[in-house]
């Protein structure tokens, strides 16, 4: 099969083989995969694009796992390391609440010392000070390394959580699911099986959770479509993913890859072969804090309905050498979608338009 023949079963509502998604990847045709992602996108989604008005809080950067392609984490009393005090990152969440923001995103690295408790008690306030705010916190590898801390099962650490208010989670820590990649590039990291099974954990408890993918460093292409087959299949058994995130990798400070950034030309491939590949997820976000604002505005034409949101400060991608900002304000994200062609339309961090009567 062509990448034609492989684009008209997508759009013809067929299921694309792990073959088949190769066979898009390696076709040089671009425009041809945008405009079959494009209409695949359509027909679910119509022309609105997604943002949402949110902050960015990660805790700290201490972590004891430290993957090879992370420039963000230290180990303890290295030059850079900090934490967040539980009322530095409340007065965080005020002003953004102030400001308007819907959703708090936090997300750290894995803490030497501090305990679960530390944890539950920086989502009870800012539950109780920040009402208006959707609490979206913590990794599938910081459930597990909260489980581990405090000898809980991983479903009774997510209990304690949730009931200290978590509402959904974001997507991280997924990497590359394959082992073998894996071990090259975050051999501390938990299993991508374990980071599978963790997911399935939080969508049995009606947790919402969010999946990434980090591409553009050792991994093939081969790699790329056993991940998102991986993610397929849980997302057939349980229906608890809200939308694919497809992370470029930011090269600075890491040996992986020779530091050479992800292109243009990989990353729209990569998100118009996610849409056309991955049926089951209804939502595609362009990061465009890793992308750059110019790739994640015409990914809006190559399957994406979702632009992710203000962001605000953003420490992970900036430290590994992301030149995009580090906050974009709503009415430049707004712009962005316009001037694509397409009707920008703010989300809560459930997928429902902000405004809108709710169904
Ligand atoms: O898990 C770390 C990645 C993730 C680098 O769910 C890197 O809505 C690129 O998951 N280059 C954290 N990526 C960020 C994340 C995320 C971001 C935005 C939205 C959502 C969501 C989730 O960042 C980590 C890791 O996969 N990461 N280092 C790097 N050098
Ligand atoms: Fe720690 Fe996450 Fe960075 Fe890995 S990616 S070193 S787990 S902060």
């Amino acid at each position: 099969m062509n990448a034609k023949e492989a684009a008209q079963k997508a759009l013809a509502g067929e299921r694309l083989s792990a073959a088949e998604a190769l066979c898009l990847y390696r076709s040089d045709d671009l425009l041809l995969l945008g405009e079959a992602a494009s209409q695949a996108n359509e027909k679910i989604n119509g022309d609105r694009v997604f943002y949402n008005v949110n902050r960015h809080v990660n805790p700290t950067n201490l972590c004891v796992n430290r993957c090879r392609f992370c420039a963000f984490s230290r180990s303890e009393g290295e030059a850079g390391a900090y934490l967040f005090t539980q009322d530095e990152i409340l007065e965080k969440a005020r002003f953004a609440a102030g400001e308007g923001a819907t959703e708090i995103h936090i997300v750290g690295g894995l803490h030497p010392t501090l305990p679960l408790e530390w944890y539950l008690e920086v989502i009870r306030s800012i539950r109780r000070e920040c009402p208006t705010l959707h609490v979206k916190g913590f990794t599938a590898v910081e459930i597990d390394h909260f489980a581990k801390i405090s000898a809980l099962s991983i479903e009774d650490a997510l209990k304690k959580l949730m009931d200290a208010g978590l509402m959904s989670m974001p997507g991280g820590g997924a990497e590359i699911l394959g082992e073998k990649t894996r071990q090259r590039i975050c051999p501390e990291k938990i299993s991508g099986q374990k980071w599978l099974e963790i997911m399935e954990t939080a969508h049995g408890l009606g947790l919402k959770t969010n999946a990434t993918m980090l591409y553009g460093h050792v991994e093939s292409l081969e790699d790329r479509v056993e991940h998102m087959a991986l993610l397929r299949d849980l997302q057939d058994r349980t229906g608890g993913f809200q939308v694919f995130i497809p992370l470029a990798f930011q090269p600075k400070a890491s040996d992986l890859a020779k530091g050479s950034p992800t292109t243009g030309w990989d990353d729209l491939k990569t998100l118009a072969v996610a849409r056309l590949f991955l049926d089951n997820f209804r939502h595609l976000k362009a990061y465009w804090v890793m992308l750059g604002e110019k790739v994640a505005q015409v990914s809006l034409n190559f399957g994406v309905n979702d632009l992710d949101g203000t962001v605000v400060e953003e420490k992970i991608a900036h430290d590994a050498g992301a030149t995009s900002r580090e906050g974009m304000g709503r009415e430049e994200i707004r712009s962005l979608i316009t001037e694509a062609g397409k009707v920008p339309v703010e989300r809560d961090s459930l997928y429902r338009p902000v405004g809108e009567a709710l169904p």
